[in-house]
């Protein structure tokens, strides 16, 4: 939709003032101990891959607003990570959910995926619905089932969605469980864990070799006593038993109010077992935020986590899997996801400034104002034009959600899709 022509002249009036701003900063002690363009460039390498969900308006069980010029198919769901790529060139990549995003015309989706720079990056398995026609009900749990034949067809339905992913080159299958129970006594805790564990390794065993598997956790919704995964050392136990590409998942909106997911992160991250992302700003739960919106300087302390441990040698080298997880209830979901991209890349780039030598010694010698100080100096920094920087060495808008705006993008998504268009997803 944009092209590199329209790109330039849409970042023409910007240029001016955003040299002078990132010339500031390149000078700026801030910058001391860091080669700017060696930022800019890790910036520039950031991918985060878009959900298939999260491109059409979210509601709640109150109620929904639509918006206009959402996706209907999958075809137009790539369409609108696109736009997005071409504005931010930092989300080359989709996240499917299946059923919602059957993949039917394969070579016609592996044409259009190329043609917008895209691969696809994750599968994701859904057996929290009953779909038409299915001969067994996820009433009472899908890889958890007390029933055997439940559990064949949860089994089966995650196969299916790894031979769907393995047409179109994603190497990545996703699976959340709604599994749990929302009464005492409802669900024997014990078996139930060990009827999900031998499901999912009969999922690992029907994967590629070169595939992960990524387990996701919450502790609650939709069962609200018990969930069979409700937290990061059950997937954990759970990745253990399984196999060394079964990994963690962590989804920011899955924790209970104030929990430490730095922590979370850093512990994986040293135990090999991080697997990636669910990005998402929250409050109160599983919210499906703006990411960064509400708790910036959480960001900012998870990538601190990522940046420190990519450094240290004792840290095994692992391939963490950046991914939005989120639902726009009152904003056009395409300028949300802009936003959240932009935050994550921002919380990155401020992680990049810390001054790692000066923040060790600080902690060797528990010298803990100081340490604070040097995160939070990081933290302050207005690395917006850091961000900038990237999106137009990499050939996209200096500000792209002025862009989208200034080319009237949702106003033609109206115009071809009609102001009643429903995409498929939560
Ligand atoms: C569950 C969840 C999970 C699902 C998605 C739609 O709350 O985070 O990742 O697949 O939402
Ligand atoms: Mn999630
Ligand atoms: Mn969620």
């Amino acid at each position: 939709m944009f092209s590199d022509q329209r790109l330039a002249d849409l970042n023409q009036p910007l240029l001016a003032e955003h040299q002078l701003h990132f010339q500031h900063l390149a000078d700026s002690p801030r910058l001391r101990y860091q080669d700017v363009q060696a930022v800019v460039q890790k910036l520039i390498e950031f991918q985060v891959a878009i959900p298939s969900w999260a491109l059409g308006t979210g509601g709640t069980r109150f109620g929904r607003f639509a918006l206009g010029g959402e996706p209907r198919t999958l075809e137009e769901k790539i369409g609108d990570v696109g736009i997005l790529q071409s504005l931010n060139r930092s989300s080359n990549s989709i996240s499917l959910h299946i059923p919602w995003d059957i993949p039917q015309d394969i070579a016609g989706l592996q044409q259009l995926l190329k043609q917008q720079g895209l691969v696809i990056d994750s599968v994701n398995s859904n057996t929290f619905q009953d779909q038409k026609d299915q001969p067994q009900s996820y009433k009472f749990g899908s890889l958890s089932h007390t029933e055997k034949a439940v559990r064949e067809q949860a089994i089966q339905h995650n196969i299916d969605c790894v031979r769907y992913g393995e047409q179109l080159d994603a190497k990545t299958l996703t699976v959340w469980l709604a599994d749990g129970s929302n009464f005492p006594g409802q669900q024997h805790l014990r078996r139930a864990f060990l009827r999900t564990q031998e499901s999912l390794a009969a999922i690992y065993e029907a994967m590629p070799t070169d595939w992960t598997m990524l387990v996701e956790y919450k502790p609650y919704e939709p069962n609200f006593y018990s969930m069979v995964i409700p937290d990061w050392g059950t997937s954990l136990a759970l990745c253990q038993a399984i196999g060394a590409n079964a990994q963690v998942l962590v989804d920011l909106g899955h924790h209970l109010p104030n929990t430490n997911i730095e922590q979370i992160v850093g512990r994986l991250r040293q135990f090999g077992r991080l697997g990636g992302f669910h990005f998402n700003g929250s409050m109160y739960g599983d919210d499906d935020l703006t990411t960064g919106s509400t708790k910036p300087f959480q960001l900012f302390l998870i990538f601190n986590e990522l940046v420190d441990s990519a450094l240290d040698q004792t840290v095994p080298a692992a391939a963490v899997a950046y991914m939005i997880d989120a639902s726009h209830n009152v904003k056009d979901p395409l300028e949300d996801l802009l936003q959240s991209v932009e935050n994550i890349l921002s919380a990155y780039a401020k992680a990049l400034l810390v001054d790692r030598n000066a923040l060790n010694e600080a902690q060797e010698s528990n010298d803990v104002v100081r340490a604070e100080e040097i995160l939070r100096d990081a933290f302050l920094s207005d690395v917006r034009p850091l961000v900038a920087e990237a999106y137009r060495q990499s050939g996209g808008a200096l500000n792209p959600i002025a862009a989208y705006r200034a080319e009237g993008v949702r106003e033609q998504l109206i115009h071809q899709r009609g102001k009643h268009s429903v995409s498929t997803g939560l």
